[in-house]
């Protein structure tokens, strides 16, 4: 799934029932005394933080959502019934403007909840006005309209894991091995033009475009995406062994993080060398050694081959966990 960066709803609370006139009826009393009904309130509309960026996905076609509305009241002294709340689900890490009121929310941690919307209250049925000096009022409210707002949402997704590396590293192919993102892949740079998310045991991973010299000087893609690994745990180096000088390729990624700054080049990281189907056990044995003086952990994969990833995605969890 490709990243949704902001997105623009319109949410509304539930109107209120309204009261109404109603009289008794009853067979050996001539003149019924009122019993019109209250109306139910309108549902409020809550603003929740999830751990999931799926939820983005019924923003793409849907941009209104309702709160349930009061039901009217009814004979008998009979109450409408309140309108269901909505609760309308947003990433962790999403910051929320109501455009029309210009209150800000963020939503910074799981379960996290904000009413942000009034449902409107319920009518007076006639019963209501029943006093005294008026045994037979004919008078009953209609219920109160709910509250309505744009809400604009800008999501900062809090990824945990962050893919980088060359162009064609296999980083798609990698997403697509740990999660079920269904990135797309391809034999050419650039495949992926936005990040990919996928959700590994609850932990979300970004595939993040690749990256080239002089990213930071807006060469290929540039380097903004490496903002959504700004809050990663950990990052995952992917080099290929179809690389003619991977050390190299290793450094001029590592060059590109230190001039985003932000301190990414100082997270924890693990390097991962791909596509070992293209070259000699001894080939990567030797390079394997090579990148295990950089005192990281050093895994190789063939991404063609499930089973070969194992290791490196323990290795990857028990991080995650710590
Ligand atoms: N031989 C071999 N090819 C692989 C392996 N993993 C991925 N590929 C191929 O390498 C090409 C690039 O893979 P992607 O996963 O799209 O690479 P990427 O790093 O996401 O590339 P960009 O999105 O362009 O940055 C595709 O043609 C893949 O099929 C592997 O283990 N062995
Ligand atoms: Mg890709």
């Amino acid at each position: 799934m490709a990243f949704l960066d902001e997105i623009t709803i319109q949410a509304k609370a539930g109107n209120g029932g309204n009261g109404v006139v109603r009289w008794r009826q009853e067979k050996f009393v001539p003149k019924g005394g009122p019993n019109g009904g209250d109306g139910g309130r309108g549902g409020h509309v809550f603003i929740r933080a999830v751990r999931s960026f799926r939820v983005l996905d019924q923003y793409r076609s849907k941009k209104e959502f309702f709160a349930e509305n009061g039901e009217d009241g009814g004979s008998r002294s009979f109450k409408g019934a309140d309108g269901d709340r909505l609760t309308i689900d947003f990433p962790i890490g999403s910051v929320v403007t109501n455009v029309t009121t210009g209150a800000v929310y963020e939503l910074t941690k799981e379960g996290q909840e904000f009413k942000i919307l009034t449902g409107g209250g319920g009518g007076f049925g006639n019963e209501h006005f029943k006093s005294s000096t008026n045994q037979t009022p004919k008078k009953a409210t209609p219920g109160k309209p709910g509250e309505e707002a744009e809400l604009h949402v800008t999501i900062s997704l809090i990824a945990d894991v962050g893919l980088i590396g060359f162009p064609n590293a296999g980083k798609s192919s990698l997403l697509n091995v740990l999660t079920n993102a269904q990135a797309k892949v391809g034999d050419y740079p650039f495949t992926t033009l936005d990040p990919n998310l996928g959700d590994l045991y609850g932990y979300i991973i970004a595939d993040i475009p690749g990256l080239i010299e002089g990213a930071s000087e807006g060469k290929g893609l540039g380097h903004k995406f490496l903002r959504h690994t700004s809050k990663t745990k950990v990052l995952v180096h992917l080099i290929s062994f179809e690389q003619a000088n991977m050390m190299k390729a290793y450094e001029t990624v590592r060059t590109e993080l230190e001039k985003y700054g932000g301190d990414l080049d100082k997270k924890e990281e693990i390097i991962l060398l791909t596509k070992t189907d293209t070259v000699d056990e001894k080939t990567i044995a030797a390079t394997v050694k090579k990148f295990e003086k950089l005192k990281k952990p050093v895994f190789a994969v063939t991404l063609f081959d499930d089973s070969s990833v194992k290791e490196f995605q323990d290795s990857l969890v028990n991080i995650l966990k710590k």
